[in-house]
């Protein structure tokens, strides 16, 4: 069993602003892969800062509470640039947990995307339900060995 962390990044670029009835609405995908998860018997903490309006460091302050060995961030293109500073504070803080990255901006620029922002460690393309649980039992969490190659 892993403990996951699944986050929809703040807002950083529209501080002061209104902010519209959509950038309030929960992100269904990244709940869809959460569910996944649990269901899979992992200890999921999801935090949608996009929503709430929480800023890194209120998420980087949930995060570590919740003693994660793993963290999945989301992202739209418009939100990439967010989600990597956000993975960089998470690494800071988190020193040695994975960060892993969803979403439609990574699916079809994956590589592209892990080169630029190397704040995140690994990313899913495409739906990510399974695909993450996989990863995640997969991974060498808590000083388990590394899968054979
Ligand atoms: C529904 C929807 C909306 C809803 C969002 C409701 C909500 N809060 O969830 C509303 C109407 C609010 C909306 C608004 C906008 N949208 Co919209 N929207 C969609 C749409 C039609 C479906 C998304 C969806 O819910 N899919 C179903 C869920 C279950 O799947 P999913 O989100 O794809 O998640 C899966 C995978 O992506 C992956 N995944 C996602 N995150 C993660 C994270 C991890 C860690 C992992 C492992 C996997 C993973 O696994 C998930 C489960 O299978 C898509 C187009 C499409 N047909 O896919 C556009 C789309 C996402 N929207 C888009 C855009 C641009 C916008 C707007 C900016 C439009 C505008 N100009 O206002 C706004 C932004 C709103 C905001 N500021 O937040 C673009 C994004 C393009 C991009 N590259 O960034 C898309 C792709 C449309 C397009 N083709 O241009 N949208």
């Amino acid at each position: 069993m892993a403990r996951v962390v699944f986050i929809h990044p703040p807002r950083l670029t529209r501080w002061g602003r209104d902010v519209a009835f959509k950038e309030r609405l929960p992100h269904i995908g990244l709940a869809y892969v959460a569910a996944a998860a649990r269901q899979a018997g992992h200890e999921i903490l999801g935090i949608d800062a996009a929503a709430t309006g929480e800023q890194i460091p209120d998420v980087v302050a949930r995060a570590r509470a919740f003693a994660p060995d793993f963290l999945a961030i989301t992202a739209n293109t418009y939100q990439i640039v967010e989600a990597a500073l956000t993975a960089g504070a998470l690494h800071d803080a988190l020193p040695g947990k994975p960060v892993v990255l969803g979403g439609y901006h990574v699916t079809p620029i994956a590589e592209e995307t892990l080169r630029q922002f190397p704040s995140f460690d690994a990313a899913i393309v495409g739906e990510g339900e399974d695909a993450l649980v996989e990863l995640i039992e997969a991974w060498p969490i808590r000083g388990t060995a590394p899968p054979p190659a």
